[in-house]
């Protein structure tokens, strides 16, 4: 009686709650594998991320990563089901098992980590919020949008991200709130708002699809951190360090110089011990997260190490046009680190 009180106040809270007990460690993984393919939730269209091109083929970092972990347990990078969810969706989605990880421009938290009966596993990309505004409304800072109507994407950090910075500068503003964000694209061009507050990556994105990206500028200021990592359910600590360490290897590919054009002959001919072991040389890595010894290479000859991705996806030479900044690796300023990889 007792027990099913505490299940249905946990239900009630949005908190997953597994058939009997807690699913049994590494039960993903065997599950993923049974069916062949990664089930991966992504966001329903944002350019550089994760949209569909003229194809239907998905595009971007978060598509690309999720095809990475379908190259890491199947060698093959197509074996992928992309689940697209919005803001409000993505985690009720991973909750009831939809999908095996969501990789949505999903901001870790301390509430998201500990109390939804999910894992955030480990920042993939370093972001910020800020604002977009027209061009000629002549906006420098936030002081300047005093009474602004603002428009934003319910279940997001956001959300709350944006009434904190208007708090704190003693300002006020309308939200408009909208799940979909090219709704709020669309409303920020013909007018119907003055702004749109969300993560820089995501405004470039939006920008960058604009018909005169040129008549809105996306303000210096940022308001928050905004770390994305891809998410997880909270009982399965196997399936978590597949995916915490497929994130790490792109980062160790990148340190250590291995890309996909070059992972090949690097398998066959490099000495250098942490390249032979990332590679697959000894099982030992392979061994310990119950994957194929080839697991990292195949993730790189997929879809390359994380600069390659960077710059694939979101960097300068793409419609998104943005810098590595911290999502640079620590060697250079960066704070794009893994934990060794031995
Ligand atoms: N990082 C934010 C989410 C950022 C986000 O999702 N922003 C836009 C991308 S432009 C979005 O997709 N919004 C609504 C939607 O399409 O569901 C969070 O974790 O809450």
């Amino acid at each position: 009686m007792i027990r099913r009180t505490i299940l249905s106040m946990l239900a009630a809270a949005g908190v997953a709650v597994g058939l009997g007990s807690a699913a049994q460690a590494g039960a993903t993984l065997d599950a993923v594998r049974q069916r062949g393919t990664l089930s991966c939730g992504v966001n329903v269209g944002v350019a550089g991320f994760s949209l569909p091109d003229s194809q239907g083929v998905w595009r971007g970092m978060d598509a690309d990563l999720c095809r990475g972990i379908a190259a890491a347990l199947f060698g093959d990078p197509t074996k992928v089901r992309f689940v697209p969810l919005t803001a409000v969706q993505r985690f009720t989605a991973l909750q009831s098992g939809e999908i095996d990880v969501l990789i949505r421009q999903t901001t870790m938290t301390l509430v998201r980590d500990t109390s939804l009966g999910m894992r955030m596993v480990h920042p993939y990309l370093y972001d910020g919020h800020g604002f977009m505004v027209r061009r000629d409304a002549n906006v420098r800072t936030i002081r300047d949008m005093n009474g602004m109507t603002v428009c934003l994407s319910p279940g997001t950090t956001n959300e709350m991200v944006t009434a904190d910075a208007f708090r704190t500068a003693g300002l006020q503003f309308r939200p408009v709130l909208q799940e979909r964000m090219q709704d709020n694209a669309q409303a920020l061009q013909a007018g119907r708002c003055d702004a749109i507050g969300t993560d820089a990556t995501q405004l470039a994105a939006l920008r960058s699809q604009f018909n005169q990206p040129n008549d809105f500028v996306i303000l210096d200021e940022r308001f928050s951190k905004e770390p994305y990592g891809p998410v997880v359910r909270r009982d399965d600590q196997e399936w978590f360090d597949v995916i915490r360490w497929v994130v790490f290897g792109l980062i160790e590919a990148e340190e250590l110089g291995v890309t996909s054009q070059n992972a090949e002959q690097m398998r066959t001919t490099s000495q250098n011990p942490s390249i032979r072991r990332l590679l697959g040389a000894s099982a030992d890595l392979s061994d310990a997260l119950k994957l194929r010894p080839s697991w990292m290479f195949d993730v790189l000859r997929a879809i390359g190490n994380y600069g390659e991705l960077y710059e694939r996806t979101i960097g300068q030479n793409t419609p998104l046009g943005l810098p590595r900044g911290n999502n640079d690796l620590w060697t250079r300023g960066g704070l794009m680190y893994s934990w060794p990889m031995r």
